[in-house]
């Protein structure tokens, strides 16, 4: 390559990766909605389903209705196996439309057939494509699960096989929305949503700008592949109260994972042009305390232009041990008393 060319190929490479945020089935893709409300510039947001008027009444630039033939548009009234029918049906399809994105969210609430089934799917059909798919798992409140055995069953199926694939699984437990009871139910789900905007936004963010020790995707990808299942862990915290801002994030976390004594963790901190190398030390070695001395740590770190008081965490934790949907039952996911 000539010199006076190297501008014009860096400016070519250097763009924002690009994300897509994808809603399979109802749940999903009302989710996906959600989202895109809330702001993520520069995201597609795409809804796939086998329920044709629900599509139709979706906020979205693209629409995929699946099984056309088989289902008419008419939903899958719960049964996972015509759904993986009509998906096999358009695999192809599905495929080259969803892998032209570097990041693609797939968020299904689990429990119906749709988002049931393409959830895990679509997510190893993606891992064969440059794309990195991030499943979104909403799990159903318990109460919906013990009053209903096959609905627990196709719950726990899906759960098991998105844990046993790896990766970064972001599962968002509804059990942990009890704690804003006094809410109607629709302002509940906003309330996750806006927990899960949060959860996008930092990771695309992570990956996006570059850093003073940057983590980029490729970063990120190799990570993953090193840390068997991961998930996502943000936060922000005053910067003189920084000692609070991993146990917090945790306790307010509404992922539902069960951490490992030595977990592994990409770590990436933003804060202000004034915070100081010592807070920065003082961070990660509170991080490295609260995970007994990690497998592996990886650290990037961004500081903005400006001077801020605020450190605002967002960490790839991976080594997780699998939490099947019946064991959750038992014992609701407390990442927070985990490490007590
Ligand atoms: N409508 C809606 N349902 C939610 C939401 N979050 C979780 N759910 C639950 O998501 C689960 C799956 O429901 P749907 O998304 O309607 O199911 P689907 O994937 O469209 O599957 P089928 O309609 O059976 O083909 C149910 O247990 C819902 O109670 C939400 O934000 N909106
Ligand atoms: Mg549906």
């Amino acid at each position: 390559m000539r010199l006076e060319q190297t501008d014009d190929y860096l400016r070519g490479l250097a763009g924002s990766p690009s994300v897509a945020v994808v809603g399979l089935g109802g749940a999903g893709s009302e989710a996906v909605q959600d989202l895109v409300a809330l702001g993520l510039p520069g995201a597609r947001a795409i809804a796939v389903n086998t329920d044709a008027r629900h599509l139709e009444e979706l906020r979205v630039e693209e629409r995929i209705l699946l099984g056309q033939r088989e289902l008419r548009g008419r939903g899958s009234a719960g049964d996972r196996t015509v759904v993986l029918r009509a998906a096999e049906e358009s695999r192809e399809e599905l495929k080259r439309r969803l892998s032209r994105y570097e990041l693609v969210f797939l968020l299904a609430g689990l429990g119906g057939g749709t988002g049931s089934a393409l959830l895990p799917f679509l997510a190893r059909e993606l891992r064969s494509t440059d794309a990195l798919p991030i499943p979104v798992a909403f799990l159903p409140f318990h109460i919906e699960l013990q009053t209903n055995a096959s609905r627990r069953e196709n719950v726990d199926a899906t759960v098991d096989e998105l844990e046993r694939m790896g990766g970064l699984l972001l599962a968002l437990a509804n059990e942990k929305l009890r704690r804003f009871d006094t809410l109607p139910l629709p302002r509940v789900f906003r309330v996750r949503n806006a927990y899960l905007h949060s959860l996008v936004a930092n990771l695309v963010d992570m990956v996006d700008h570059p850093s003073q020790l940057n983590v980029d995707l490729a970063t990120l990808k190799s990570h993953l592949r090193r840390s068997g299942l991961s998930t996502l862990v943000i936060g922000e915290q005053h910067v003189s109260e920084t000692d609070r801002l991993l146990p917090q994030a945790l306790g307010e976390s509404l992922l539902d994972f069960r951490l490992p004594d030595r977990p592994s963790a990409l770590v990436h901190l933003e804060g202000g042009a004034n915070l100081t190398l010592r807070t920065l030390g003082d961070i990660l070695g509170a991080i490295r305390t609260w995970f007994h001395d990690p497998e592996e740590l990886v650290f990037g770190t961004r500081l903005r232009p400006e001077p801020t008081e605020v450190v605002r965490l967002t960490a790839v934790v991976g080594g997780l041990r699998p939490r099947t949907v019946r064991e959750s039952l038992r014992t609701p996911a407390r990442p927070d008393r985990v490490l007590a």
